[in-house]
């Protein structure tokens, strides 16, 4: 076939799009997302075809022996000039304080194709804007329906609240009857926002909270860091998916004015210290089986919405990130002198359901908040840039003490598997009281939908399993429903991959990404010389000098919770 007027070859059955890819040649979309279903609503990606000279969509149309394509013709530039135009007319035109600006892809757009003069009759609306939720802000005079949004939702998480209503110019997307996120069942993963290609539906931006607490000279002000930041905040610089970047982002972050910067991490090896034993109890006592974790906040609203008779199965553990805050305001404000009033701690977050989680009544065991303020990947890059940090120049730095000690154990948690992977070596270290040699349970990682194992604990013989994206965990609660899930410990995260695909990750997050990244978070473990969580110095000292043991009252009033209580 020939593209452009050149001789190509490429493979039978793929695009047009995905042939003029291979062969170095981009064509525009709005609605196309490499990891969902064709949708050709938008046709920017209309290209013409030599002999019939028909315009066809890219993204829809399959290459054919023969074909003559031409992607770059005046009248696939008019017609895509025509198209942006039509757009333009139903769209805001507040670029300059859009929290898309600088990576809204239609604005993009509109620069490649020289539009400078909107024509045609405005044709907008003033439609209240969504601010129901902790998590996300829902902007419809933004939305170009492209169905980007509604797909994700209805098919690869399978909640199903973003729905496309009406025909024609009258299409709009929204959820049921247009109610507000918080009237329906929303789970705030917030997969729809980093989905959008423009600011039609986008994270809470709580930067503002961050500047006003780091300004207050009354307030000691830290930040702790989740695993999988450190291998994609470096993206919203242009660096390669997945470049590993702990030591520039904690630089960033103190250079922001962090009193201190601390891991999550951390939190994660107390996770595990407080989860396997807690799976310990429910084998060895008879408790309720399987366990499911409970780390992953868009998961708990999702079992809590549409599961509530299976809650038993959970964890009673709270998030690593919550387990961190109420750590702060006791342990750290005791070893300090800095009364928890004046701890300001707040979190980064791969995660637009942490600000949700972080806000939930109940999380606040100390008397005061556990965490005060959750700004995702993105928010935290819009920060470093307002401030004018080049991340790419800073020096590597490392973490406070004594929150900032963890385990490779503790890293692989930001993927799917790794807080399964992480619970079998300590847990299986605790049993048997023998040294686990292979520390890598290589079946449990990757990207498969469901990933299964088993394991000798002892004399007894344990079954895992591991779904990430709620379409699996929804394949998974009606096994258990049904009596069908013969598992002793199921580790569920919301979004597809875990936290390294979570909807408050830099923009352009698709599978390919974030298997790079994974890749990237099994490189960390490997490269650490401590790499199983009871390992850790500082949580045995944490264990030593204030909780007790695993479980203890201190730890039950402190590290534990009750969900959908
Ligand atoms: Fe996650 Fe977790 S791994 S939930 O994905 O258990 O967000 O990264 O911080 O809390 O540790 C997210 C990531 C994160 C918690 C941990």
């Amino acid at each position: 076939m020939m593209i452009n007027g050149r001789q190509v070859e490429v493979e039978q059955g793929i695009t047009i799009m995905e042939a003029a890819k291979q062969c170095g040649i981009y064509i525009p979309s709005l609605c196309h997302h490499p990891d969902q279903s064709v949708k050709a609503n938008c046709r920017i990606c209309s290209v013409e075809l030599g002999g019939s000279r028909n315009l066809v969509t890219a993204c829809s149309t399959k290459v054919q022996e023969g074909m003559e394509i031409q992607t770059n013709t005046a009248r696939v530039r008019e017609t895509v000039r025509t198209i942006l135009e039509l757009i333009f007319a139903d769209h805001p035109q507040d670029c300059l304080t859009c929290i898309r600006n600088g990576n809204c892809e239609l604005r993009k757009l509109a620069a490649r194709f020289g539009i400078s003069d909107i024509k045609g009759e405005k044709v907008l609306e003033d439609m209240p804007l969504d601010r129901s939720t902790a998590s996300l802000v829902r902007n419809p005079n933004k939305c170009i329906k492209c169905g980007r949004c509604a797909e994700v939702c209805h098919r690869i998480q399978q909640v199903g609240i973003l729905y496309t209503h009406n025909r024609s110019i009258d299409v709009c997307i929204s959820p049921e009857y247009g109610k507000e996120l918080t009237d329906v069942d929303c789970v705030l993963c917030g997969q729809c926002a980093i989905s959008c290609p423009v600011g039609a539906i986008h994270e809470k931006d709580d930067t503002d909270l961050v500047w006003r607490a780091i300004a207050d000279s009354r307030q000691h002000v830290i930040v702790q860091i989740a695993p999988a930041v450190r291998v994609s905040v470096a993206e919203e610089y242009d660096l390669p998916a997945g470049s590993i970047s702990t030591g520039k982002m904690i630089a960033a972050a103190r250079s922001l004015g962090f009193d201190r910067v601390f891991d999550t991490n951390f939190a994660a090896d107390l996770t595990i210290m407080e989860e396997g034993n807690e799976l310990l109890g429910r084998i060895q006592k008879g408790g309720v089986l399987p366990m499911l974790t409970s780390c992953s906040p868009g998961w708990i609203n999702y079992i809590e919405k549409y599961y509530p008779e299976l809650l038993a199965h959970v964890s009673s553990c709270k998030s690593p990130q919550q387990m961190f805050g109420a750590i702060a305001k006791t342990y750290y404000s005791q070893i300090t002198g800095i009364p928890a009033e004046n701890i300001t701690v707040v979190s980064i977050m791969p995660c637009t359901a942490k600000k949700h989680e972080a806000a939930r009544p109940e999380m606040n065991a100390s008397g005061y908040r556990d965490v005060d303020i959750v700004l995702t990947t993105r928010e935290f890059a819009r920060m470093l840039k307002h401030d004018g940090i080049d991340f790419t120049l800073l020096d590597d730095s490392d973490f406070d003490s004594p929150l900032g000690c963890s385990t490779g154990a503790a890293a692989i948690f930001g993927a799917s598997g790794g807080v399964m992977e992480a619970a079998l070596r300590t847990v299986y270290e605790v049993v048997t009281g023998e040294t686990l040699e292979k520390l890598e349970f290589t079946d449990l990682r990757g990207m498969e939908g469901m990933k299964t194992a088993s394991l000798k604990l002892g004399t007894e013989n344990v079954k895992v399993a591991i779904v990430h994206g709620l379409a699996q965990a929804k394949k998974v609660m009606e096994m258990i429903k049904a009596g069908q899930a013969e598992y002793t410990f199921i580790e569920v995260m919301c979004c597809p991959g875990g936290c390294i695909g979570g909807g408050g990750q830099p923009y352009g997050t698709n599978h390919e990404v974030k298997q790079k990244r994974m890749g990237s978070l099994y490189q960390i473990d490997r490269h650490l010389p401590i790499r199983k969580s009871h390992e850790n110095p500082d949580i045995k000292e944490l264990y030593d000098k204030f909780l007790g043991q695993p479980l203890g009252g201190k730890s039950h009033q402190l590290l534990h919770t009750k969900y959908g209580g």
